[in-house]
C-alpha cells in the first residue's frame, strides 16, 4: 500500500488522522493511506511556498526548463508504474491510465519549452525619448485543487504551468485518488526542484479549501460547478485570482449526412471512454430523423458489447465507476430517467464481477426528451440519452438549450452544417467529426460560465492566468 504524506517545504510529513483509498475494481484492496490535512497544514504549505517564491522567480531560465523536462522524462519512463497505481486507485483501464501518464509527461515537455518562450513585448512610446516594456511576472503562490477523474494529467498540467512561469504552488489532489500526486511530488523532488516550490496537502477540500483560496495569490480548480461556486465566493472576498474548470452536459449532434461508422465510433468513444467520467464526455446524443434508427441500432449493439471489468485486466474496455457517491449518483439518474419515460436500450444496472467493485453496465437511453433530468444535469458516468430531432436547426436549438457550455460536437460531411454548428455553439470547445472529449495541451481549453470561469487553461491561455502584466515606461532621453 502506498504511504502518502503531505510535502511541505521539502519535508514529507503527516501524522494524526489518516484516510485510506480502495480500488473501485476491488473494494477489498486498499491502495493508499494519506494524512487527513487540517487548515494548519494548508496554511503551512502556502507559507513555505511564499518563502520559496523570490528564489524560484529568479531561478535560472535554463535550469527551470531542465527541471520540467526531467519531470517529463521521469513520467514517461515510469508511465506503466504510475498508470498501474492510477488504474488501481481510480478505476480507469490500464491502457487509459498509462496514456494519461504519458499525456502528463507531454504537458511537462510543453511547459519546459514555455519557460524559454516566456512572453514579453517592446513598444515605441507616444512620448519622445521613451519606450515601453510589457513583461509578464509570476502571480505568486498558486493553489491547485484537482479532481479524481484525471489524477495525473490535471495536476501535471496545472503544476507545470504554474512552475514554468515562475510561481510556487500548493497542490490539493482529490481525496478519492491522491496517489499520483504523491508520485508527482517525488519526481519533482528527484528532478531537482528546490524545496518549497511545490507543496502537497491531502484531505477534505471543505476543510483545506478556504485556507488555500484565502491565503494564495491565485487558485486554479477543476471539479464540480457547486464547489467552483464556493471557491469563487471565498476568492472574491480575498480578491484571489481564480480559474475554474467545471462541469459539462455536452451534446453530440449526428446529422443524416454523417459518415455512419465515424459517427457511431465518435459517440461510443465520447460517451463511454474513461468510464464516461470526463467533463467533456458526450452526454446528449442529438440525432436527426433519417439516420436515427440505424444509428441507435448499431450504437446499442456496440454499447452492449463493451467489456466492463477490473481496471487491470487486459480485456477490459470500461473500468468501474470511480467512487461510491459517483455510482450512487449514476444509479439515481438511471432510476429517474426510467420514471420520466426514457427507454432503456442497453445497460441500466450494476454488474457483478469476480471482485467486489463499482461496476455499472454502460447505459444507453433512447426516446428521451430535452427536459428529462438525464439531459439537463451532468451525469458524469457511462450513461447517455438519445434525442431525436428533425434537422440541423432543431439539433442546434436542443444542443444550445442548456446552461452548461463546455464541449459540443457534430458529425456531418457537410462543411456548411459543420460551420453553422461551430458558430452557433456557445461551448468553449467544438469538435467536428471527433469525440467531444480529448484535448491537446498546446491550445486553450475550457468552457463558458457556468462550465468555466476566469480564463482558459493550457496552451498560450495558461500564460495569461499564471502571470501578471507589468507595463514599464522607460525614459532613456533622446538618443
Ligand atoms: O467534486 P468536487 P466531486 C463533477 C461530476 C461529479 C461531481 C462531484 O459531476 O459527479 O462533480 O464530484 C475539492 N473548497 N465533476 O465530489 O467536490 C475536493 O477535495 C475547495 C466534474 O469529486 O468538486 C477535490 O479535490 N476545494 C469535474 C476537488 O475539490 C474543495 C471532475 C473536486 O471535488 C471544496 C470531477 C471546497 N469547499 C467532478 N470542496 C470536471 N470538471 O472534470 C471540495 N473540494
Amino acid at each position: 500500500m502506498l504511504q502518502g504524506q503531505h510535502l511541505i517545504g521539502g519535508k514529507w510529513r503527516g501524522s494524526g488522522d489518516a484516510f485510506i483509498t480502495r480500488s473501485p475494481s476491488n473494494l477489498e484492496e486498499a491502495v493508499g493511506q494519506y494524512p487527513l490535512g487540517t487548515a494548519e497544514d494548508a496554511f503551512a504549505a502556502v507559507d513555505v511556498a511564499r518563502q520559496a517564491l523570490p528564489a524560484w522567480e529568479k531561478f535560472n531560465t535554463q535550469g527551470r526548463c531542465d527541471i520540467l523536462r526531467r519531470v517529463g522524462e521521469a513520467l514517461t519512463g515510469r508511465a506503466r508504474e504510475i498508470g498501474t497505481l492510477l488504474a488501481r486507485e481510480e478505476g480507469k483501464t490500464l491502457r487509459e491510465a498509462v496514456g494519461e501518464t504519458q499525456r502528463a509527461a507531454q504537458a511537462f515537455f510543453y511547459y519546459a519549452g514555455e519557460v524559454v518562450r516566456h512572453p514579453g513585448q517592446f513598444y515605441n512610446s507616444l512620448r519622445d525619448g521613451h519606450h515601453v516594456i510589457v513583461s509578464y511576472e509570476p502571480v505568486g503562490v498558486v493553489s491547485l485543487i484537482t479532481p479524481w477523474n484525471f489524477p495525473i494529467a490535471i495536476p501535471a498540467w496545472k503544476v507545470a504551468g504554474a512552475l514554468a512561469y515562475g510561481n510556487t504552488c500548493v497542490l490539493k489532489p482529490s481525496e478519492f485518488a491522491p496517489g499520483c500526486a504523491v508520485m508527482l511530488g517525488r519526481i519533482l523532488e528527484e528532478s531537482g526542484l528546490p524545496a518549497g516550490v511545490f507543496n502537497l496537502v491531502h484531505g477534505d477540500g471543505r476543510v483545506l479549501g478556504d485556507t488555500l483560496v484565502a491565503q494564495s495569490d491565485a487558485v486554479s480548480f477543476t471539479g464540480s460547478t457547486r464547489t467552483g461556486r464556493a471557491i469563487l465566493q471565498t476568492a472574491a472576498a480575498h480578491m484571489t485570482k481564480v480559474q475554474l474548470e467545471l462541469g459539462g452536459k455536452n451534446p453530440l449532434v449526428v446529422l443524416d449526412d454523417a459518415d455512419f461508422d465515424t459517427a457511431v465510433e465518435v459517440a461510443l468513444q465520447g460517451t463511454f471512454g474513461q468510464t464516461g467520467q470526463r467533463c467533456t464526455g458526450s452526454e446528449r446524443l442529438i440525432v436527426t430523423r433519417g439516420i436515427h434508427d440505424a444509428f441507435i441500432e448499431r450504437l446499442t449493439k456496440k454499447v452492449a458489447a463493451l467489456r466492463v471489468g477490473h481496471a487491470l485486466e487486459e480485456n477490459t474496455e470500461v473500468g468501474p465507476v470511480a467512487t461510491a457517491p459517483q455510482l450512487e449518483k449514476n444509479l439515481t439518474f438511471i432510476a429517474r430517467a426510467l420514471e420520466e419515460g426514457a427507454q432503456l436500450a442497453a445497460g441500466g444496472t450494476r454488474l457483478e464481477r469476480p471482485t467486489p467493485g463499482h461496476y455499472l453496465a454502460p447505459t444507453l437511453f433512447v426516446n428521451t426528451t430535452p427536459h428529462m433530468q438525464l439531459n439537463r444535469e451532468e451525469t458524469f458516468g457511462p450513461i447517455a440519452g438519445v434525442i431525436q430531432v428533425a434537422d440541423l436547426e432543431e439539433a442546434i436549438a436542443v444542443a444550445t438549450d442548456c446552461e452548461l457550455a463546455l464541449s459540443a460536437g457534430i458529425c456531418t460531411t457537410n462543411i456548411r452544417s459543420a460551420e453553422r454548428f461551430r458558430r452557433a455553439s456557445p461551448s468553449g470547445t467544438v469538435m467536428i467529426n471527433a469525440p467531444t472529449a480529448g484535448i491537446d495541451y498546446h491550445v486553450p481549453f475550457g468552457g463558458r460560465v457556468p462550465s468555466g470561469y476566469g480564463g482558459r487553461e493550457l496552451g498560450p491561455a495558461s500564460a495569461e492566468f499564471f502571470t501578471e502584466i507589468k507595463t514599464a515606461y522607460v525614459n532613456h532621453g533622446s538618443l
